[in-house]
């Protein structure tokens, strides 16, 4: 059997489905992109930008119905429902390939189907993987061409005939009610039809990257992550890696590009990536960690010259904007990026005005571009090997309760602090935005089996490891009582990674409180930033009171899992409870209640 039999065979498959006119296999060549990008214009799916001020960028608009990741019409299809678990939509596997093939059956009819071989990973790792999308849709070729390595990169990749991902996508008609989109892990397929956009429609980003690639990383001991990965480089030149865990639109991509403060001289900030972690244990013990993309797809709004320069610099050539506003120029703006133009034309394509007071872009408005492109991009980010990670760090938009941030007291312990997370939903995903939702890891949405045995693979990780990186937990979002922000955010989030990174290295002064080491008023370097005391002192807060609500949520949130999960998250649920000194509900599922304690009077711990 030939290297490309098994893909050819599977495409012929896909092709007598969905019947389309004609089949165009992606060499991912400069030349194919002109004429793809030409024939995108041609059609209405992109439209051209400035090519003076942004040369090689278009602008895509969406349906407005189509802007977001739909999780509700997202499935994981094991063959047992316990196997996706009570997180996860779930549909029996006959039935998705029967309701999905029935809306893809004949769906492309009269249009082109592309053939989209892609690696995810860098080439020649052991980490990387071969996908094989088809698509009718334009705007995806275009999008797969810049987030994943694609066309004979891919092929060449290929350890064997079979080993592949099969990604079959359908644009269809956009129906809500005939969008689906369905993972097979033990057939390692993706069959998504109904959607254009971003993570419903790039099957490399979150389906194989993060469900799938989640799924085999826990029978081959190794992890798929929804995080970036930054590294610190001192005035010294050592270099250290942190890879972060935030749910999405919640700050992996702007972490990831950080510049540093004016007080921080001889520090640098280096890209690995903003997205996806893929983590394995190396020889020395430690935790290594990949970014499987190629590319970034970051959200537009809040991105500005002051907040985002890096990603700035990085999108004025080579990259498509996904619902922003148009300028009368033929440039592009959106929420947060500058003073608001007087007019243009909104992401739907209206004519806007900025006394309307209407938004000019859509929240969850994307640029992709080439990580190439990016100032910040760090030498090693397409290194086979990956990068050594000293710490780990989960966050979320919390306007109460989590300080800045506090470190575990261990690794089981980080893993208890990962499955507590909570952050108020964002416009990354249709629905409500600005409540607050459970999100373990930043990965309710991406776990492609049971989130119970999820977190046991986060425990036998630790297990595996003999210098597992420490786990912090960050809250960069947390809001006075007048409503704003008590935290500047953004370059000066450096500050806290410092003291994570000070802790990782016998350094930094820690107070033990009940929910682990919150940093001291002094251990924090705030050279250069005007924050008053009682602002840190509320940044650095865990009420007892906010903290013993959020343990029963927490608790409840648990007793989903049942018997399946695993007891040491039980237990550390219960010493939590135990150190906050009173118990103020049952434990989670069958576990006995802890005994009450007093509050243990609060030290200064070195590491
Ligand atoms: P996904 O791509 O959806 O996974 O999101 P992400 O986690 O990469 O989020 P991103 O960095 O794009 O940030 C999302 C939004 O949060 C943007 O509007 C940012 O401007 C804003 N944001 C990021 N970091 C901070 C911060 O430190 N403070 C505040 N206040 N806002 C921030
Ligand atoms: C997210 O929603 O977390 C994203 C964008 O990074 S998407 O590719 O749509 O998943
Ligand atoms: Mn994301």
């Amino acid at each position: 059997m030939s290297k490309r039999s098994a893909i050819e065979a599977w495409v012929d498959d896909a092709a007598r489905r969905a019947r389309p006119e004609r089949v165009v296999w992606c060499d991912g060549s400069e030349a194919e992109k002109e004429r793809l990008t030409a024939e995108a214009v041609r059609t209405g799916a992109l439209a051209p930008l400035n090519p003076k001020k942004l040369p090689g960028c278009f602008l895509h608009r969406s349906p407005p119905h189509d802007v977001a990741r739909t999780e509700k019409l997202t499935f994981i299809c094991t063959p047992k429902k316990e196997d996706a678990g009570p997180t996860n939509n779930w549909m029996d596997p006959a039935e998705a390939y029967k309701r999905v093939g029935g809306i893809f059956a004949g769906s492309m009819k009269g249009r082109t189907m592309y053939v989209i071989p892609f690696l995810m990973g860098p080439p020649g790792s052991p980490a990387a993987r071969v996908g094989v999308q088809v698509t009718d849709s334009l705007y995806v070729v275009l999008n797969m061409r810049i987030m994943t390595r694609m066309g004979n990169a891919a092929l060449e990749e290929l350890s064997a005939p079979d080993a592949f991902t099969r990604c079959l996508h359908g644009t269809g008609d956009l129906d809500l009610a005939r969008r689906f989109i369905c993972h097979f892990p033990q057939d390692n397929a993706i069959w998504s039809v109904g959607s254009g956009y971003g993570g419903n429609a790039l099957l490399g980003k979150k389906c194989l990257a993060l469900r799938i690639a989640g799924f085999l990383g826990r029978s081959e001991g190794w992890m798929a992550e929804h995080m970036m990965i930054v590294g610190i480089e001192a005035p010294s030149g050592e270099t250290h890696y942190i890879a972060g865990a935030f749910p999405s639109s919640c700050g992996k991509t702007n972490l990831a590009m950080l510049i540093p403060p004016a007080a921080f001289e001889g520090y640098k900030v280096w890209t690995v990536g903003d997205d996806i972690a893929w983590i394995r244990p190396g020889a020395d013990g430690r935790l290594w960690a990949v970014n499987p993309e190629a590319g970034f797809f970051g959200v537009a709004p809040g991105t500005s010259r002051k907040t985002n320069p890096n990603a700035m610099a990085m999108i004025q050539k080579n990259t498509i904007y996904t619902n922003v506003l148009k300028t009368l120029d033929d440039g592009v703006w959106w929420e947060g990026m500058s003073d608001p133009p007087a007019s243009g034309t909104d992401w739907q394509g209206r004519p806007w005005t900025s006394a309307s007071g209407e938004k000019g872009a859509h929240p969850n408005a994307r640029f992709t571009a080439p990580a190439a492109q990016c100032p910040s991009i760090s030498k090693h980010w397409q290194d086979p090997a990956g990068v050594p990670l000293s710490a780990i760090l989960f966050g979320g938009r919390r306007a109460r309760l989590a300080p800045l941030i506090y470190e575990s007291f261990d690794w089981n312990h980080g893993v208890f602090v990962g499955s507590s997370m909570a952050s108020e939903t964002t416009a990354a995903a249709a629905g409500q935005v600005g409540v607050v939702r459970r999100d373990p890891m930043a990965m309710l949405p991406f776990c492609g089996y049971n989130m119970a045995d999820y977190f046991g693979h986060w425990l036998a990780m630790g297990r595996r490891v003999k210098n597992p990186p420490k786990i912090f937990h960050v809250n960069w979002f947390r809001k006075g009582a007048d409503g704003a922000f008590l935290w500047p955010g953004y370059g000066e989030n450096l500050r806290a990674l410092l003291w994570a990174l000070d802790r990782c290295h016998g350094k930094g002064q820690a107070q033990e409180t009940p929910i682990g080491l919150v940093p001291t008023a002094k251990a924090l370097n705030l050279k250069g930033l005007d924050l008053p005391t009682d602002r840190l002192e509320a940044l650095l807060a865990a009420d007892a009171d906010d903290w013993r609500t959020d343990a029963a949520d927490h608790a409840q949130f648990l007793a989903r899992f049942g018997k399946r999960l695993p007891p040491e998250i039980r237990r550390q649920h219960q010493a939590l409870v135990h150190r906050l000194g009173r118990v103020s509900t049952p434990a989670p599922s069958t576990g006995g209640a802890a005994k009450p304690r007093k509050k243990g009077k609060s030290r200064t711990v070195k590491n």
